[in-house]
């Protein structure tokens, strides 16, 4: 058994969020969110970046029923590397609740992959973040992405703005449905009507298989908690143009916050700001992930 201690500049999730205002539609997922460990039965990766706290499955389901949320879809976690055994085990013990999304190397098996097929998996992550992982050769995700297309997959990239013009072309010729984390990580300081965040949109206006997640106004905002308001029009704006090709989740356990930890309950309460009707809203957090997770649930 080994026994991992938090980097020091950690911040555990919060440990008791307040009861959000807003009541979510019956059937909603939280379709970005993790498992961490706990560390002693599934050990962190040699190579991770950080070493976060424990953040065991009991604690999402605790979280996801305290929120009103029906499912998960669990993402595996950079500290975790290619091993997604705590994945996995959460989306055993979820009685169907959870599916997720596995980190793979281009060298899996086809055997392995069908393996975590089996096992919920509807997905792999392409991170590029430099200060989560080392950069990869290009043609290894391009390979990789081909294999993933016929077991039905999509591929999560999670991407700075700042890197999207070099990879544009590159990203558009993933032969999958792609979906973008927290909406390729704008500058909100900079307009959501300028050239930075121009680019975002034309890259999915110009390519019908990408989706993104609305998610993690913690994570962008420098306004700051619990309004989160310089977020909003991004979002918003996501929601508003691509209503059939947006997710949102919590982020729980929100890794490598180092400025706040946020309020789960608050965050939930931001749904509505930037998807203010009910039609909005519903497919944001019902539709769109069910189609994505458990299309063997929808017509
Ligand atoms: C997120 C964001 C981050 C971390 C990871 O897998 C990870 O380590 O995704 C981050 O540090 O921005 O989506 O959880």
């Amino acid at each position: 058994m080994t026994t991992f201690r938090m980097d020091p500049d950690w911040l555990p999730f919060h440990p008791s969020p307040s009861r959000p205002s807003f009541r979510l539609p019956t059937g909603a997922v939280d379709a970005h969110c993790h498992v961490f460990g706990p560390g002693d039965s599934f050990p962190f990766a040699p190579e991770r970046k950080y070493t976060p706290c424990d953040a065991p499955k009991e604690k999402l389901w605790e979280l996801r029923d305290f929120l009103g949320f029906s499912r998960n879809v669990i993402v595996q976690a950079t500290c975790h590397g290619h091993d997604n055994r705590a994945m996995c085990d959460a989306i055993a013990h979820s009685n169907g609740k959870a599916r997720g999304v596995a980190s793979v190397s281009p060298a899996i098996s086809d055997e392995d992959l069908a393996e975590l097929d089996r096992s919920g998996v509807r997905g792999a992550r392409f991170n590029f973040v430099k200060r989560l992982v080392d950069a990869r050769p290009q043609h290894e995700y391009e390979t990789l992405a081909a294999r993933l297309s016929p077991l039905g997959w999509h591929v999560v990239i999670y991407f700075e703005a700042a890197d999207l013009a070099e990879r544009y072309d590159f990203f558009s010729g993933l032969p999958v449905t792609i979906v973008v984390d927290h909406m390729g990580r704008p500058d909100v300081t900079k307009d959501p009507d300028g050239p930075e965040f121009g680019l975002f949109l034309r890259f999915m206006r110009e390519n019908d298989n990408v989706w993104c997640k609305a998610t993690c106004p913690e994570r962008l905002s420098k306004s700051g908690p619990p309004e989160y308001d310089d977020v909003v029009p991004f979002a918003r704006r996501v929601v508003e143009e691509f209503p059939e090709r947006v997710l949102w989740g919590t982020d729980w356990p929100h890794p490598n916050m180092k400025s706040h930890m946020p309020d789960d309950g608050k965050l939930v309460d931001f749904i509505p700001r930037i998807a203010p009707t009910r039609d909005l809203q519903h497919r944001l957090l019902v539709d769109n992930p069910m189609r994505l997770y458990w299309p063997e649930e929808t017509d």
